[in-house]
């Protein structure tokens, strides 16, 4: 394997060697490795296997991300003070100058230098935090107005789409391929008693009341480099940036940020929406996104989040039921405790959707009071 990883590294325009590597980060469908070089100044680079079972066009999904980098940088290039290779995401490319590479099995690689002293976080525990991450998620939203929508493939066609969740879960409990549908009983309840209210989302967006942009579509925290600081610095894991929703990214962001439990959380007592994280979030995220959201976007918000919570709870259960085919998982019954904490910070989200809206609407009369001026 050490020789396998050292010679797929060799075939990216490095400059240096392989000396060891680890595997990096949480995520639940690429497999990360961080590579340290041999030179002491040699910088180190992160190589990951793109899972090509989910992403079924990987030079698509690589040119997505050639397209969104060279934007930002350029972009950067003429704010004072920016600091490009930290910022922005750096493509390695392999000496024949393409973006990824394929290995003998088949796979694909791709790799992107390392951003030295940053740290990302699964669950977030401070106001600061959870600002930064609203504002500079409102910043990648707001630089990448600029780019033409149509530049972009759809990596995952209908990622976000509930109308379709639904068919693929109702398709799933039919099919029952591992016998799991009676052990979930009580969450495919859940599902249905809320599917036609969140659908109202998906509809708005696919008639065209919501406007498409261009998205991250995963905006979990720990898609987040913050610096020593905390200062939020950096954006990863480019794989779904494509044209959608900004409630998509917001509802998902709350997902992690203002989460009190992790995702996966077994104890559902420590489970629920952090008030108080929520409106740093949010406060953050409207700082930068004020500029271009429409009062159709900023109406949603609150809803967003209840539907990208439940969407994702979705996905795990589908997931769980269908015989975890999907999500990298640590234990059988991995899926339906993702599901479980998932849907009881649905639960919290709907005990506090007052206050949420209230959060938003203060957030808003200080824009408008803004505008006066
Ligand atoms: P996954 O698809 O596995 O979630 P990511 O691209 O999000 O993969 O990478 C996993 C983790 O590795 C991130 O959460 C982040 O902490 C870290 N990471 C990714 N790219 C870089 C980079 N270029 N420099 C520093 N850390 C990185
Ligand atoms: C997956 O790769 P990762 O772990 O950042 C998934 C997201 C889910 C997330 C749930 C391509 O993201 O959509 O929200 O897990 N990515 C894909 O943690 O399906
Ligand atoms: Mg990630």
């Amino acid at each position: 394997m050490q020789r396998n990883i050292a010679s797929i590294f060799a075939q990216f325009k490095t400059d240096t060697k392989l000396k060891s590597y680890r595997s990096f980060g949480s995520g639940h469908i690429n497999d990360t490795l961080l590579v340290k070089t041999v030179g002491a100044s040699d910088p180190d680079f992160v190589l990951q296997l793109v899972n090509h079972h989910i992403f079924k066009d990987v030079p698509g999904l690589m040119h997505n991300i050639a397209i969104v980098t060279d934007f930002i940088r350029s972009y950067l290039k003429d704010i004072p003070g920016s600091d490009l290779d930290s910022e922005v995401l750096t493509l390695i490319k392999t000496h024949e100058g393409k973006a990824f590479t394929k290995d003998e099995q088949g796979n694909y690689w791709r790799c992107y230098l390392y951003i030295p002293n940053t740290i990302s976080y699964d669950k977030v525990d401070s106001e600061e935090k959870a600002f930064e991450g609203g504002r500079i998620f409102g910043k990648f939203q707001s630089i990448l107005s600029g780019l033409d929508a149509k530049r972009l493939s759809e990596t995952i066609p209908y990622f976000h789409d509930l109308e379709k969740r639904l068919e693929a879960f109702r398709k799933t409990i039919a099919e029952n391929p591992v016998n799991r549908v009676l052990q979930v009983s009580d969450e495919i309840s859940f599902v249905e008693e809320r599917a036609e209210e969140l659908l109202s989302i998906t509809r708005k967006i696919n008639n065209g009341e919501i406007p498409i942009r261009i998205t991250h579509n995963d905006t979990k925290f720990n898609n987040i480099l913050f610096d020593k600081q905390n200062h939020a610095q950096c954006i990863v894991d480019l794989d779904t940036v494509m044209p959608g929703s900004v409630l998509h990214d917001f509802g998902d962001a709350i997902r992690t940020a203002a989460n009190s439990a992790v995702e996966d959380e077994v104890d559902l007592s420590k489970v629920s929406l952090d008030i108080k994280l929520f409106k740093a979030y949010t406060a953050g995220y409207i700082s930068e996104a004020r500029t271009f959201l429409v009062p159709s976007e900023i109406e949603n918000l609150a809803l967003s989040a209840k539907f990208m919570v439940f969407i994702i709870g979705l996905r795990f259960l589908t997931d769980f039921i269908d015989g975890d085919n999907y999500f990298k998982i640590q234990h059988p019954e991995h899926n339906l405790q993702r599901c479980r904490a998932q849907f009881q910070l649905v639960r919290s989200i709907e005990s506090q959707f007052d206050e949420m809206k209230k959060v938003i609407n203060n957030l808003d009369v200080q824009y408008s009071k803004m505008i006066e001026i």
